[in-house]
């Protein structure tokens, strides 16, 4: 890790709001690589992740979290208390907002987090390519949810990268001056092998039935790499029985599809050829289980 020159800027940047808003593309943007899955489906990010910018001038480490809602379940209680952490324990807060709709229910329940808070806040409205035409009216919206606190805001699309250069000024501006935390050239701190099961996460959440998506874990059981091809092995682990006629398909069909599709991203993430053979597994309960949560890797 080199020395930081005098002036040089670091910090960390929790990138928080409710399910949907984009805070995992915008992460994926600034940092310019696919770390965090996304998808329509809310709670499709489950862990804190970090994604790392290193410029000539600054480095932020901006910490995606999941979608804060209220906890149904005991992986939803883990998310929440997630983000209760990350909110107190950055040098700034992102505060993401859907401009494509005006303040909600779920933006008020996470200012009402926020008011305890001593760190920094930035609102950042995303979608802004998705604006119709009361625009005002949504902006309006906005300007009254953040009322009279003396929150930043900036307007942005995470999905055409219009507004980001200024978003990205703005962030730095607000950091402290500060060491390098991680070489330069790191994107993510989170190893292949987790990245490579949340691609096949991802594929299962844009391809299958609703009842499937919050009920599925991945593991990688394997990773040889050869010369030519890394041949992976991964397990994707469901609750119940009647959840692997779909997940498998007909003859086999949508478990293909998304092994291809999955293959394909994990191709892109390293840079090189990959066979890749999914098997299925049924794990009754993991989301209620504690002990599962752990072996499966989301921190409780
Ligand atoms: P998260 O749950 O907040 O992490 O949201 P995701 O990053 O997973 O995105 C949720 C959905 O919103 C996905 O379908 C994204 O493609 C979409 N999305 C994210 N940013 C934008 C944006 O700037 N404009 C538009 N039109 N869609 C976006
Ligand atoms: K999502
Ligand atoms: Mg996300």
């Amino acid at each position: 890790i080199p020395q930081a020159a005098p002036g040089f800027k670091s910090g960390f940047i929790a990138i928080i709001g409710r399910p949907n808003v984009g805070k995992s593309t915008l992460m994926n943007q600034l940092v310019g690589q696919k770390i965090a899955i996304t998808s329509p489906i809310a709670q499709t990010t489950r862990n804190r992740l970090r994604g790392i910018l290193t410029t000539e001038a600054a480095q932020i480490i901006f910490v995606d979290t999941p979608g804060i809602h209220k906890p149904h379940h005991q992986l939803g209680k883990v998310i929440v208390k997630n983000a209760r952490i990350a909110i107190d324990s950055v040098d700034l807060l992102l505060f993401i907002v859907d401009g494509s709709v005006p303040a909600g229910g779920g933006d008020r329940f996470i200012v009402d987090l926020l008011t305890k808070t001593e760190t920094p806040i930035i609102l950042g409205i995303n979608k802004s390519d998705e604006q119709p035409e009361k625009h005002q009216a949504i902006d309006d919206s906005y300007q009254q949810l953040v009322g009279q606190h003396n929150w930043q805001i900036t307007k942005f699309s995470a999905l055409t990268g219009d507004g980001l250069t200024e978003l990205q000024e703005l962030l730095v501006n607000q950091l402290e001056p500060g060491p390098y935390y991680y070489p330069p050239d790191l994107v993510t701190d989170q190893p292949e092998r987790f990245i490579m099961g949340e691609l096949i996460r991802e594929q299962i959440l844009l391809l299958t039935r609703e009842e499937i998506p919050h009920s599925v874990a991945i593991t990688i059981d394997r990773v040889e790499e050869e010369p030519k091809i890394t041949r992976i092995l991964a397990t994707i682990n469901i609750e119940r029985d009647s959840q692997k006629g779909i997940l498998i398909g007909k003859g086999g069909s949508m478990l293909k599809t998304i092994g291809s599709a999955a293959r394909q991203q994990i191709q892109k993430l390293i840079a090189g050829h990959v066979y890749l053979e999914l098997f299925v597994k049924v794990l009754p309960k993991w989301r209620q289980s504690r002990l599962s949560l752990d072996e499966l890797g989301y921190r409780v």
